[in-house]
């Protein structure tokens, strides 16, 4: 089968493999979608100092269907649709027993973070994974269902860990980069807030998509500010999600912010906001560093999906076309979440 691999800092190739085989308690699923996610470019950067195991397959982000299963797995059969909760643990603290595996306290054994994170992943005609990280997704299309997986699953437990923040009549919530993330945490915001959302990008076809999926307001960096101040009547945001979480992001962040505040750095851009008294940040801030998500969470976003109330946009390519794609996320050429759909 085909599988596109890290094979070394910086080099990633589309290689020929063997078809892996389902063990106890796993499945074999046949890829049906794989997103591209910027943690792949940075992880494609900076292996060496994750300490991932190579070679592995990318695709962290996966929709598939079962095509064969291990033994013990009653609860799924060959043809079952499912979307894959992706990051792994060390199997047995209570974290991990409660499906947080985004927050295991050991991490797994091999140092990987995930299927696709140092452990093979869903940029690959087949993958085998665990049956327990399985959330059905029959009725959804796989191009979206694979975006849950970690675009929403990352945006929704973002967005949960706020909602006090958020139940104000007046709320008003700031999404920073409207990209294959954040464009996500607009629909998640619609869908379980009736906040304000007020969109913040660089790049007029994300603030359009923002627009689409219902943000009240659009600004660019340099009119975020003022954008924000006329959405709060002066007062600052309830919440800010920085999605981008680079230094111009970081540096704008804090101005937008209501005292008592959160704000919440979900991008790994690495940017630096000084949390100093006094400083930029507002009296009673909570600064969060959300991490993807949990395997129940990842059933509530599907759930919701399947009442309609998570529209995203996703632009799809053949998995050969894997190290464009790649080329194309990192000049912000992609509107949305790219997909990789192996079928095709
Ligand atoms: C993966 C690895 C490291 C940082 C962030 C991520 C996210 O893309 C997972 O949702
Ligand atoms: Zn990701
Ligand atoms: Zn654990």
């Amino acid at each position: 089968m085909r599988a596109f691999r890290l094979t070394g800092p910086g080099t990633a190739r589309l290689d020929e493999v063997a078809t892996p085989v389902p063990g106890p308690g796993q499945v074999r699923l046949d890829v049906l979608a794989a997103g591209v996610c910027r943690s792949d470019l940075a992880v494609l950067e900076r292996v060496e100092a994750l300490g991932y195991p190579l070679p592995f397959t990318f695709g962290h982000e996966i929709c598939g269907r079962v095509a064969a299963v291990g033994p013990g797995v009653p609860e799924f059969a060959p043809g079952d649709e499912v979307v894959v909760h992706a990051p792994v643990g060390c199997g047995r603290c209570d974290r991990c027993a409660r499906g947080e595996t985004n927050y295991c306290d050991d991490g797994h054994e091999s140092g990987a973070t995930g299927f696709g994170l140092g452990l093979d992943g869903g940029m690959a005609d087949a993958v085998v994974v665990d049956a327990a990280r399985l959330v059905p997704s029959a009725g959804l299309e796989p191009a979206h269902a694979a975006v849950l997986a970690d675009a929403g699953l990352t945006s929704y437990h973002a967005v949960a860990g706020s909602l006090s923040r958020l139940a104000g009549e007046d709320a008003v919530a700031v999404v920073i980069g409207v990209g294959g993330l954040g464009h996500v945490a607009v629909s998640i915001l619609r869908a379980r807030t009736r906040a304000t959302v007020v969109a913040v990008d660089i790049r007029e076809p994300a603030l359009e998509l923002a627009r689409t999926l219902g943000a009240d307001r659009t600004a660019t960096l340099g009119s975020g500010a003022g954008e924000v101040r006329a959405a709060t009547g002066g007062r600052g945001a309830d919440v800010v999600f920085d999605f981008a979480a680079a230094q111009s992001t970081a540096d704008l962040a804090p101005s937008l912010l209501r005292k008592g505040g959160d704000l919440v750095i979900v991008g790994s851009g690495g940017g630096v906001v000084p949390v100093t008294k006094p400083g930029s940040l507002p009296a009673g801030s909570r600064v969060r560093l959300p991490f993807w998500g949990s395997r129940d969470e990842l059933a509530e976003v599907v759930a919701l999906a399947r009442e309609g109330l998570l529209p995203v946009r996703t632009e799809e390519f053949g998995l050969a076309a894997a190290p464009e794609v790649f080329d194309r996320l990192r000049a912000g050429e992609i509107v949305g979440r790219a997909v990789l759909t192996p079928v095709r």
